[in-house]
């Protein structure tokens, strides 16, 4: 009989259902539901909606009883940083900010009066970013106080469904990290600094690393579905479950988990929360078996999707691909800068980056699109730089796992930018390292390494060198 394994990967633009199983040792997977995601405008407030995911969760649920394929067991992952907050009945108190809201606005000074950025980045290797969970929290604490005196628990938007389904609450680890509250020696929360920034201590749950049985479905969730289910934790930040599926032995190897974000980076097996790291805004998040992901995040294909957003026509992303490698605008911008977070209009965004660094303004569409995907090309050399410099180690290889290893043309720029060589795909390596870590609690894998080579050994990988398109650019 097939075991079947159920990987539900939520982006921040959409959600899958992805069953999984093992055929002569190779993984075989489809993809049985899909449903939208995206941040909405609340009385003014990017929000998640929380309610309308679970719902979809059970819906593909409910597809798997239809298909009659039921799963051992099943792991979520979602986005990083973004949380819950309970109240003493467990109802979710107020809104569910989502993580391109601009409360956070301010809230790094409010920080570095308790402690200084140097001191956080020792403490916990996390890169700055304006919307980790620690300047979300600061925002509760400076804007909407009520909502941390009513607070009972914290969990993370991955462990609120996982609670949902069981309830049981943990925080998984990989997540946890993105909070920028955890000790990268201890892995446990550091509790001091949550005490120096005077958050309640006690809301925080235990936390649990991927692999760890989390429950089976409640009663009332059996009911509803028609079957019960081991609950797992899988990588539950996408990204950790992304890199836990590149298609490589090799635990030095540089990768790209390219979606709405590019992370870019590799694994250490200790933090690295020196100085210059901190100065090369590199970041130490939390990896499965302890591994850190030492890596940037880039503004990554988030910049594409908003410009096709604004399109009068509807085009495919490889059409797209296709009319900007056409195009001979020279402009570049910084993918990294704060104005292409949430623009209004991501087209303007890309303009006035140009007015204002004075080179030549996109006319089209297509020469926006251009703009970007070389933007993004050119920030991926200098990230590999800064990485090479910092781990000392040079890279002649860049794995690109995730939707982006789609897009043709920029893994032929990203080629052609950093003079290495391209290995791209699985595209569905979050849901594919899911499966691999709920695979692995099943007994199915002994290590990360095997699970790794069975990736390698069961998808196609494309190869893009950079000599055969134009070799390395100056
Ligand atoms: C990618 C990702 C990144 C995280 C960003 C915000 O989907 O999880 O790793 O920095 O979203 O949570």
């Amino acid at each position: 009989m097939k075991k079947y394994f159920l990987a539900v990967d939520i982006g921040a633009s959409s959600g899958r259902h992805i069953l999984g199983t093992l055929e002569n040792g190779k993984i075989k997977f489809d993809e049985i539901y899909r449903f939208p995601n995206g941040m909405e405008n609340i009385d003014g407030s990017l929000c998640w909606n929380t309610d309308a995911l679970f719902y979809e969760i059970k819906q593909g649920l409910k597809k798997c009883r239809e298909l009659g394929k039921i799963p051992v067991c099943m792991g979520i992952d979602t986005w990083a940083v973004d949380y819950v907050l309970l109240d003493e009945n467990d109802c979710p108190i107020g809104k569910s900010y989502g993580y391109r809201d601009s409360r956070m606005q301010g809230m790094d000074t409010k920080v570095y009066e308790e402690i200084s950025l140097k001191e956080l980045y020792e403490r916990t290797g996390i890169q700055k970013q304006i919307f980790n969970t620690i300047y979300q929290l600061t925002a509760d604490r400076e804007k909407e106080p009520k909502r941390l005196d009513q607070a009972k628990s914290l969990l993370m938007i991955p462990d609120y469904f996982n609670f949902l389904l069981t309830g049981v609450k943990k925080t998984e680890y990989t997540n946890a990290t993105t909070t920028q509250l955890v000790d990268p020696e201890t892995k446990d929360w550091d509790s001091s600094l949550i005490k120096r920034l005077g958050f309640p201590e006690e809301i925080f749950q235990e936390i649990a690393v991927p692999g760890t049985f989390v429950g089976n479905f409640t009663e009332e969730i059996q009911e509803e579905i028609g079957f019960d289910c081991q609950v797992v934790l899988p990588a539950t930040h996408d990204t950790g479950s992304a890199v836990a599926a590149i298609p490589t032995e090799d635990d030095q190897a540089l990768y790209i988990s390219s979606g709405t974000w590019s992370l870019m980076g590799t694994e250490l097996k200790k933090a690295d929360c020196s100085l210059e790291s901190m100065k090369a805004n590199l970041t130490n998040e939390g990896g499965v078996d302890f591994r850190f992901r030492y890596l940037k995040n880039i503004m990554g294909l988030w910049m594409i999707q908003s410009v096709k957003k604004e399109f009068d026509t509807e085009y495919s992303f490889s059409y797209l691909c296709e009319m900007a490698s056409k195009q001979t605008i020279p402009s570049i911008v910084d993918c990294n800068d704060e104005s292409f977070l949430a623009p209004d209009s991501m087209i303007k965004a890309v303009k006035d980056y140009c007015i204002k660094t004075s080179q030549q303004v996109p006319k089209s569409e297509w020469e926006t699109a251009a703009v970007i995907y070389h933007s993004l090309a050119e920030c991926y050399a200098r990230t590999i730089r800064e990485i090479e410099s910092l781990t000392g180690k040079t890279y002649e290889k860049i794995y690109v796992v995730g939707g982006g290893a789609n897009a043709g043309y920029l893994n032929e720029l990203t080629a052609k930018y950093t003079g290495c060589t391209v290995y791209a795909g699985p595209s569905e390596a979050t849901a594919i390292g899911s499966l691999l870590l709920q695979m692995r609690y099943a007994g199915c894998f002994k290590d990360l390494k095997e699970a790794r080579n069975c990736v390698a050994q069961s998808f196609e990988i494309e190869i893009y060198e950079p000599e055969n398109i134009g070799g390395k650019a100056s």
